[in-house]
Formats: structure tokens, C-alpha cells, sequence
């Protein structure tokens, strides 16, 4: 929506406020970034108070725009805008409490600690990948929903956001799926913190984003007209837009302006006041003119009435429409999932399969994606080796984005930052798959995905030697204790098909966190024969061979692939009458999580521990103690068969009894 513009001098004193409370709040305390906010407040007065569909009221309206401050360093300028707008929690005080524990302002936007941010940033790049995944999930719930999703991105990126290399990714995907309601403000000021671009770039970034299937043009920054001009053109482009706004950092200040010093410090009371007379802005620190208040708040209110007819046009729908509609955004799974779970778990005691666990991962997709229509699944470029496309699934695509199955293309980075600003909109649950060593092209968006509590589901398959000839670029080692050590995260490694479909549930059911599942390439035994309703995995280890009989003098941890070399190496100890007994560990995190005692009776009192996993020991004395024997990898691994490398690695049920019998030697 555009409304009749504001007078010039209305315009500078609104923008001018958040220069001003920028300033202040920075200088307050003493850290933060003001030369953004300066730089920003024309472009973010003329978006926020013409064009942004906000309700400050309700900052959850599904059908807001969405707007994503990808240079998170510039956070003040979000927290002026809040409070401008009239934001309930955004206070005054708040804004004096820049940076302070538990205020609502810290350095960095957090959306978990602020009403109405949309995502977490400063990590540069991410803000822009996860703009293109609200983009996608805006065009596909529209798709499937109609006109009560009807919603524009507009990300706000600097300099820095677009020569991270994960920007190239976001914007090639935007660019491919046509995702004409996003809209990129590059603030093109040349300058970052080690002085002016000139030092490290001369990319040409309007013919970077033409070349990726943009609309792209070149404005001046501080041309409310021509802001808006840039923005009624873009709400009209088939294609996704970038506008270059040509700006001054630290604009008003007298000496810093236009330099990096005015990137990450307080100007200083000599500058502001300078700043001040130049903005000819009169007002004390952190007083807003009431005539200025007063038209933010006007700007804030105007979307009302939008807000108005979507309540209605929601009402309208058909019940059931409404109430999935609802569900989706709640991120309640539907009703049955309990139930379908069952019912393969009963196929599967009936028919055992012995199959990798990337098979059994597809295996469970076809029975979930059909019972979870909002999972979202994709894989970069490894649909056939992720497993992660169940068969009716059809491609999420221009122009039809009704599919629920995204081609990300090589393109991790871009893929895991994507799926986080899928899972922020809401609606969709994202879910894709790669390999599980490029886990580190993924791992700056998963932290972020742990941080922000979003429930994202990497699939990552291949996951260790057992991959075989490709060798040791592709085999990981050090892959799953470097997950393992990301708060928030749920790393799996399921041992079966049978654990492979409890490790699903439990990561579609954690609506609070993101989960890896670290898959096989290789077949393996279905370990797990009798039928369990109960979802043994949720415990996080449990003992999946328990001892035949008397005194246990070993116990066997494993996880994945070696559960069943760990089952074989317990029946080489039983025939030479040294009892032992196989616990599975598919997810350390859920096990940490038990109480000391369960997680002592699961651990139990056998003299001797031993675990088993083709991967580094690191992680693994929390639960073998130093003194347990651990069988795995202590180097990178090696292109050979797989079965040759679990005998030259010595990952094998005849070793595994071997270190359980030297220790009980001792
Ligand atoms: C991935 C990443 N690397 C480095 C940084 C540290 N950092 C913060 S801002 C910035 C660059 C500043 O330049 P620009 O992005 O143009 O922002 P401006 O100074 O124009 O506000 C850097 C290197 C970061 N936040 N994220
Ligand atoms: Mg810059």
C-alpha cells in the first residue's frame, strides 16, 4: 500500500528521529553501531510508514510483510523503528537499555527476545538467505491457501551481506524460483569496517543480481521520491528486485559521516552535538517531538484496516480451511501422527527390512509427508543419494509453488540459511538433505536454526567411512561430535529403519530446535525385530540387546552403522562367557536430557565400557568415562570398499570385543 507521501520536511524529521535515537541509545552504551541507522532512516521511513503491511499491535499477523534486517549490526535501527511505530514493548526505556542483560535491545536482533523482529542476524549473509526462505514459503502457502497469504519480503543488506559468499547461493535461488515478492535494499554506502570498499571489492552488484534473474537498479539512497519510486516499481516486477540505495553512513554526522568510523562506535558528545545542529534536531537524547511521535504512530496504525479485511477474508474460509490453516501456523502437527507411526512400525515388525537408514529414511518420508502436508523437504542436488523425496512429491517451482519439494541446487549454504527463514514464516516445516560431511557448509545457518529455536530437519547422509570409495573428502570424522557440540541441536544417528522412523518423529515433534539425522549409505540389519509402540529413542539411548543372562561384565555403546557390529561383538563375548549387553545412543542431547538416575540405570554398573561409532572419540566420555575403551576413528579415513575400511580402520565386532576383553584384563 502507498499512501499520499509525506511533506519533505515531515519526511527528514521522521527519519531524523531515528537518526537521533540511534545516536543516543549507541552513546548510552557505549557500543553499538550508529552509522547504519544514519544512513538507513530515509529508506526505512519511506518503507515503514508507506509501503511495510505491519499491524505493531500484532506483530504474529501471519500476513504481515516480512522485514529482515540482514545487516543485524544496525540492530537500532529496528528497535527506533519499533518503538517510532508503537511497538507495546518497545519502550523508551528499553531503547535507553540498548545492549543490557535482559533488555529487549540487545547488540544483535534476536527474535526470540524482541516482538516483531523477524529473525536473528549479524552472522552477514544469513539475513538474505533467510528473506528468500520467507519468500518461498509466502508463494507456496499461497499457493495452497489463496489470497489470505498475499505478503512481500523486503530484506535491508549491506556491503558485508553481499560479499559473503552465501549470498551468491540466496540470490541465484531467488532468482531462479522468480520470487517476485522479494525485494532487496542494498545499502551501497562503499564502506565497511576497514575503510571504503574500494580496499576489497569492485564487484558490480547491480549486474550481479540482472545476472541471477533480477530486476535491479541504482538509486539514491536519501531521495525519499525516489525511494518510493524504486518500491511501486518493484511491487510490479515478475522477478525479484534489488535496489542499490546510494547512501551516506553516519549520515549528519559532521566529521564521521562517509567514514568508517562511524560503523561500530559511539560518535562521541562532540559529534552529536555537531550532528544534531547539522540534522537541525533540537530535541534532548531520547525525546521524540510529539508532532514527530505522533506521525510515526499515525504510520504505525495504517495497516488496521488491512488487518481488518484479512480477519475477515480468514473468517470466510471454509471451516476446515481455516482450522489447518491455523494448525500450520500454531506449528501444531496434525492429530495422526502418533497413529501413522504405529502403522508403519507395524509393517515394519511384520516385513523386516534390511536397508540403510537413508532408505529408511524414505521409507518414513512416504508415510509422514502424506500425514505432515507442511513438511517441505529438498536436497542440494543429491535428491537420489539423500533419499528425501517421497513420490508424490512434486517439485516447488515457477510458477506453480504448490509442490512441497524444493531443487536447492549445490548450494548448502544457501539451502540451510533458506530453510530457516521457511521455518521462521511459519506454516511449512523444512526439511532437506546433503551430505552429512557438508554439514560445515550448513553450520553458520544451524547454529543460528539452534539459537532461534526453529525446527529445521537436515537430512545428511553418508555418514562416516562406511561410504566407501569416495573417500576421505566425503567421509566425516569429526562431523557429528562438531554437531554434537551446538546447543539446542538434536544430532541422530539411528541404528535401523526402526530407529530411523522414531528419530523422524522426534524431530518433527521438537517444535523448538533443529535436528540433523545422520544417515548410512550402506545397508544394515533391521536390529529392531519386535513391535514397540513406544518411541525408544526419545530417552535418547536404551539398551537395544540386553544381556542373556547373570552378572554383566561389558557394556557396548554405539550409534548407527556400529549398533550391529556392537550386537555381533556381544555374541563374541557371550560365547567365551564374559556377559555383555548393547546399548543404542541415537541421540546424545535427548540422552544428556534424562535424570541422573535413568541415565545411570541405562548406563548400568558392568566393569568394563566400550563404544563403538566410526567417528572420533571426542564427546564420548560423558558416557564411557575416560577409562571406557572407545573403537572409531582417530585419523581422516580412506577410497576403498566399505567393508575393507572397517577391517583397515579396525571397526569390527572381533576388535570391539578384543578392547573389552584387554580392559577387563587390567
Ligand atoms: C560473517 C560475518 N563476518 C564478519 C562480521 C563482522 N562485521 C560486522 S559488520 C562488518 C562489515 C561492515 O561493512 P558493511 O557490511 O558494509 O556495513 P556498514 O559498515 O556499511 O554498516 C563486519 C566485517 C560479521 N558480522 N559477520
Ligand atoms: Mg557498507
Amino acid at each position: 500500500m502507498m499512501n499520499a507521501p509525506a511533506s519533505r520536511a515531515d519526511h527528514d524529521r521522521m527519519a531524523n528521529a531515528i537518526r537521533a535515537l540511534a545516536m543516543d541509545a549507541v552513546e548510552q552504551a557505549k557500543s553499538g553501531h550508529p552509522g547504519l541507522p544514519m544512513g538507513a532512516a530515509d529508506i526505512a521511513t519511506v518503507l515503514f510508514t508507506k509501503f511495510l503491511k505491519i499491524d505493531p499491535a500484532d506483530p504474529k499477523w501471519p500476513d504481515r510483510d516480512r522485514f529482515v534486517l540482514s545487516a543485524g549490526h544496525g540492530s537500532m535501527l529496528l528497535y527506533a523503528l519499533l518503538y517510532l511505530l508503537g511497538s507495546e514493548t518497545m519502550t523508551i526505556d528499553q531503547i535507553k537499555r540498548f545492549r543490557q542483560l535482559g533488555s529487549l535491545t540487545p547488540g544483535h536482533p534476536e527474535n526470540f527476545v524482541t516482538p516483531g523482529i523477524e529473525t536473528t542476524a549479524g552472522p552477514l549473509g544469513q539475513g538474505l538467505g533467510n528473506a528468500v526462505g520467507m519468500a518461498i514459503a509466502e508463494r507456496h502457502l499461497a499457493a495452497q491457501f489463496g489470497d489470505i497469504v498475499d505478503h512481500h519480503t523486503y530484506v535491508f543488506c549491506s556491503d558485508g551481506d553481499l560479499m559473503e559468499g552465501i549470498s551468491q547461493e540466496a540470490i541465484a535461488l531467488a532468482g531462479h524460483l522468480k520470487l517476485n515478492r522479494l525485494v532487496v535494499l542494498f545499502d551501497d554506502n562503499g564502506i565497511s569496517i576497514d575503510g571504503p570498499l574500494s580496499l576489497a571489492d569492485s564487484v558490480d552488484q547491480v549486474k550481479r543480481f540482472e545476472a541471477a534473474g533480477w530486476t535491479a537498479s541504482r538509486i539514491d539512497g536519501h531521495d525519499p521520491q525516489a525511494i518510493a519510486a524504486a518500491l511501486v516499481a518493484a511491487k510490479k516486477s515478475d522477478k525479484p528486485t534489488m535496489i542499490a540505495c546510494k547512501t551516506t553512513i553516519g549520515f549528519g554526522a559532521p566529521t564521521k559521516a562517509g567514514k568508517s568510523s562511524s560503523h561500530g562506535s559511539p560518535l562521541g558528545a562532540e559529534e552529536i552535538k555537531g550532528a544534531r545542529e547539522k540534522l537541525g534536531w533540537t530535541a534532548p537524547a531520547f525525546e521524540i517531538p510529539a508532532d514527530i511521535l505522533k506521525l510515526w504512530r499515525d504510520a504505525g496504525r495504517r495497516s488496521q484496516s488491512e488487518h481488518k479485511a484479512w480477519n475477515a477474508r480468514l473468517g470466510a474460509l471454509p471451516a476446515d480451511k481455516r482450522t489447518e490453516f491455523e494448525r500450520r501456523q500454531n506449528g501444531d502437527l496434525p492429530r495422526d501422527l502418533a497413529d501413522a507411526v504405529r502403522g508403519v512400525k507395524e509393517q515394519l515388525a511384520a516385513t523386516p527390512k534390511d536397508i540403510a537408514t537413508r532408505i529408511s529414511s524414505e521409507f518414513a518420508l512416504e508415510t509422514l509427508t502424506a500425514a505432515i502436508p507442511e513438511m517441505v523437504g529438498g536436497s542440494a542436488d543429491l535428491t537420489g543419494s539423500n533419499n528425501t523425496r517421497a513420490k508424490a512429491m512434486k517439485p516447488l517451482a515457477a510458477p506453480d509453488y504448490a509442490g512441497t519439494f524444493i531443487h536447492y541446487g549445490i548450494r548448502e549454504h544457501g539451502m540451510a540459511a533458506t530453510m530457516n527463514g521457511m521455518a521462521l514464516h511459519g506454516g511449512v516445516i523444512p526439511y532437506s538433505g546433503t551430505f552429512l560431511v557438508f554439514a560445515d557448509y550448513c553450520r553458520p545457518s544451524i547454529r543460528l536454526a539452534a539459537l532461534m529455536g526453529e525446527r529445521v530437519i537436515h537430512v545428511m547422509t553418508h555418514d562416516s567411512i562406511g561410504l566407501g570409495e569416495d573417500g576421505p573428502t566425503h567421509q566425516p570424522v569429526e562431523t557429528l561430535a562438531a554437531l554434537r557440540a551446538i546447543p539446542n541441536l538434536h544430532v541422530f544417528r539411528p541404528c535401523d529403519v526402526v530407529e530411523t522412523l522414531e528419530c523422524w518423529q522426534l524431530a518433527l515433534e521438537n517444535k523448538d530446535g533443529p535436528s540433523v539425522l545422520a544417515l548410512t549409505r550402506q545397508n544394515l540389519p533391521q536390529l529392531r525385530k519386535e513391535m514397540v509402540t513406544r518411541n525408544l529413542c526419545a530417552g535418547g539411548a536404551y539398551e537395544i540387546a540386553p544381556s542373556i543372562a547373570g552378572q554383566v561384565r561389558v557394556t557396548i555403546f554405539a550409534t548407527g552403522s556400529e549398533v550391529a557390529i556392537a550386537v555381533d561383538a556381544k555374541k563374541l563375548l557371550d560365547a567365551q562367557g564374559v556377559l555383555a549387553r548393547v546399548v543404542s545412543v541415537p541421540s546424545f542431547e535427548l540422552f544428556a536430557a534424562q535424570s541422573t538416575a535413568d541415565r545411570a540405570a541405562i548406563i548400568g554398573t558392568a566393569p568394563v565400557k566400550v563404544a563403538v561409532e566410526a567417528a572420533v572419540r571426542q564427546g564420548w566420555d560423558a558416557i564411557i568415562g575416560p577409562d571406557g575403551a572407545f573403537v572409531g576413528m582417530s585419523t581422516f579415513g580412506a577410497s576403498a570398499p566399505f567393508k575393507d575400511l572397517y577391517r583397515h580402520f579396525g571397526i569390527t565386532p572381533e576388535k570391539v570385543a578384543e578392547a573389552a576383553l584387554s580392559k577387563l584384563a587390567k
